[in-house]
């Protein structure tokens, strides 16, 4: 590892003394203070924290007067409520993916959309990849940022792009082979899935001039990673990244691959205790909280990820200044992550309990199905139902197959169950048991 080559796409920004980091951060949020008081949500929030302008932030630290900013500020403020800029001045929207009744969107400029490929095709060529790599994007292309927001870096950084998005995985194999495919972006479980049709369907290693993966969207651990890269016999990155924040490449690893970079030119980053929102000490556990630099079309100050990780302190061996992150180890909420789609229980239950038939106790089963995860929805009709026959059964868990897929993008198995038959929890209900492996 000590003799090879470090690749930087801008190494005077990455490797900045950590002074020219802060300088930068603090012109960025004095920028984005003064740009979210031009907006309808921010406006009144920020004149009651007492901030009139930029001018009362006059240290990094005074971030703590700023307040923090939600998945729910964001619904509702929907569609329009976080707009800094003319709404004809914004070129692309985006937003996260599994969402159902009011999205959280993302709105950016010609300008922020330029950053936010600049800041993935840094962390791509941070990561090795070169323009003379053919990369297949298997995520899903559309409002999730995956797609779009991945490809748009990896083709600013010069690299051939195919844009297979996900599923469909024979001819995924076949354009890997046919095109001497040399990096792919994928989920940790889909690359596992891949790796089993290579298998079933018999390709050699050498039919195939994979050399690495990208991976993020969804929490892995360290122990799958080596899996991955075992089986393939290639090299996996992780990526983080959301859609509110543009998406993948917030933080990324270097050919080093101990824990990822955030690119705190573009982002500031804080880790707090989810409880008391105090700074944790250096390397410990929190709540990872994230404030945009780079967009104007949209500012978030302080949006609380939900995410929990902490930073690798010292320094990397590949000379980047910007913090490390390590690898996710869970959210403080209850979201879960299907194949790489975020899943909210709360939005289950939505689509059940908006159905005729369907009675309210339900109860959601998360587990693996050999390399990918299996959602499985248990509910219970109405008594009036339960009188009818089975065709009018099935009928109803086709419909709520559908509604699934068509508002949270998942498709989940549908277990219709008898009035009465699933558990009444006493207090609290418990309506999730997630059986997949913590590793
Ligand atoms: O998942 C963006 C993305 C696409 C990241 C491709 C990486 C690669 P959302 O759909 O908004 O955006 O979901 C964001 O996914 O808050 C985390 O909980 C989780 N997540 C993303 N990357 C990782 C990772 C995209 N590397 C949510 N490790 C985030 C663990 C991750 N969890």
């Amino acid at each position: 590892m000590a003799t090879r080559e470090i690749p930087f796409r801008d190494r005077r920004i990455e490797t900045a003394p950590r002074a020219v980091i802060e300088w930068m951060q603090l012109d960025g949020l004095r920028r984005q203070i003064d740009n979210a008081l031009k907006t309808e949500y921010y406006r009144p929030k920020l004149l009651a924290a007492g901030i009139t302008s930029s001018d009362d932030i006059k240290t990094l630290d005074d971030i703590r007067r700023v307040p923090f900013t939600t998945k729910g500020d964001l619904r509702e403020a929907y569609p329009f409520g976080l707009l800094a800029v003319p709404k004809s001045d914004v070129v692309r929207v985006h937003a996260s993916s599994g969402t159902t009744g009011t999205p959280t969107v993302i709105y950016l400029t010609q300008r922020d959309l330029d950053l936010a490929s600049d800041t993935m095709a840094r962390s791509l060529t941070a990561a090795g990849g070169n323009k003379n790599d053919i990369i297949q994007n298997m995520m899903t292309y559309g409002l999730f940022t995956g797609g779009l927001g991945f490809h748009y870096g990896a083709e600013l950084m010069g690299a051939m792009v195919i844009p297979t998005s996900s599923g469909n995985t024979l001819r995924q194999l076949k354009f890997m082979k046919d095109f001497g495919t040399t990096m792919v972006h994928a989920t940790p479980s889909y690359l596992l899935h891949l790796h089993a049709a290579i298998e079933a369907e018999g390709y050699r290693r050498d039919d195939l001039k994979l050399r690495m993966a990208i991976t993020g969207a969804e929490p892995h651990s360290e122990e799958l990673r080596r899996k991955i890269e075992e089986k393939l016999g290639i090299e996996v990155y992780n990526c983080y990244g959301m859609s509110e924040m543009n998406g993948p490449g917030v933080a990324f690893e270097c050919v080093f691959r101990a824990g990822m970079h955030a690119w705190e030119d573009r982002y500031i980053v804080e880790i707090l205790d989810p409880e008391t929102f105090e700074p944790v000490p250096e390397g410990e556990i929190g709540e990872l909280v994230l404030t945009i630099l780079c967009r104007d079309a949209m500012p978030l100050l302080r949006y609380r990820t939900r995410d929990l990780t902490r930073f690798i302190p010292g320094p990397c061996a590949c000379g980047r200044t910007h913090r490390r992150l390590a690898r996710f180890t869970g959210r403080t909420d209850d979201m879960l992550i299907i194949n790489g789609v975020n899943v909210f229980p709360s939005q289950i239950e939505e689509v059940l309990l908006k159905t005729k038939g369907v009675g309210a106790n339900y109860f959601i089963i998360a587990e693996k199905s050999g390399d990918l995860d299996k959602l499985t929805v248990q509910v219970e009709i109405t008594p009036e139902m339960f009188a009818d026959d089975a065709r009018v059964i099935n009928a109803l868990r086709d419909r709520l197959k559908s509604e699934m897929s068509a508002l949270i993008t998942i498709n989940p198995v549908m277990e219709i169950k008898q009035p009465g038959s699933l558990p009444v929890s006493e207090g609290k209900a418990k309506r999730v048991d997630d059986r997949r492996p913590k590793d």
